[in-house]
C-alpha cells in the first residue's frame, strides 16, 4: 500500500471543533514567526516547513475551515490571497511558489482554523500527494 505520513495520519484523526493552537498564535499566547500582520490577518513560518519558505496566511476570525466559509467572508478570502502574494514577495519568491488549502480529511486538514500555504524555494511536482 501507499506510504503515509505521520502529518497525514494526524489529519485523518483530526477533528473540527473549538479553538486551535493557531488561536493562540493569534493572540500571542505561545510564539511564531509571524512575518505579517494586520487588522484581519496574520502570516507565520510552519514550523514543519514542507520547502525552504513555508508559511501560513490565517485569518484572525475563527474560521475552521474553508467548507465554513460564506459570501460575508469573499473580502477576507480575497485579502488573505493578497496577502499571500505580498508576503511571497517580500520572501523573494520570484520563481514562482505554491499556494494550498487542505480542506476536511482527504484534504489531509490537521488544524482546525483555516489557512493557506504558501511554500516556494523549490521546484513543486504535479499532481500533489
Ligand atoms: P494542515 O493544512 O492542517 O494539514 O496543516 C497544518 C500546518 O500547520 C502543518 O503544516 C503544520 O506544520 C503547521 N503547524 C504550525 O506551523 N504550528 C503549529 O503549532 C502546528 C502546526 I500544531
Amino acid at each position: 500500500g501507499r506510504i503515509m505520513s505521520s502529518e497525514v495520519e494526524k489529519a485523518r484523526k483530526a477533528t473540527k471543533g473549538g479553538e486551535t493552537i493557531f488561536s493562540k498564535i493569534i493572540d500571542k499566547v505561545i510564539p511564531a514567526d509571524i512575518i505579517h500582520e494586520d487588522e484581519q490577518c496574520i502570516a507565520f513560518r510552519d514550523v514543519n516547513p514542507q520547502a525552504p519558505v513555508h508559511f501560513l496566511v490565517i485569518p484572525r476570525k475563527r474560521i475552521a475551515m474553508l467548507d465554513d466559509v460564506n459570501q460575508d467572508d469573499a473580502q477576507l478570502l480575497g485579502h488573505l490571497l493578497l496577502v499571500a502574494k505580498d508576503v511571497a514577495k517580500k520572501e523573494n519568491l520570484v520563481d514562482g511558489y505554491r499556494l494550498v488549502i487542505n480542506n476536511g480529511k482527504d484534504g489531509a486538514q490537521s488544524v482546525f482554523h483555516l489557512h493557506i500555504h504558501v511554500m516556494g524555494k523549490r521546484q513543486m511536482g504535479w499532481p500533489p500527494g
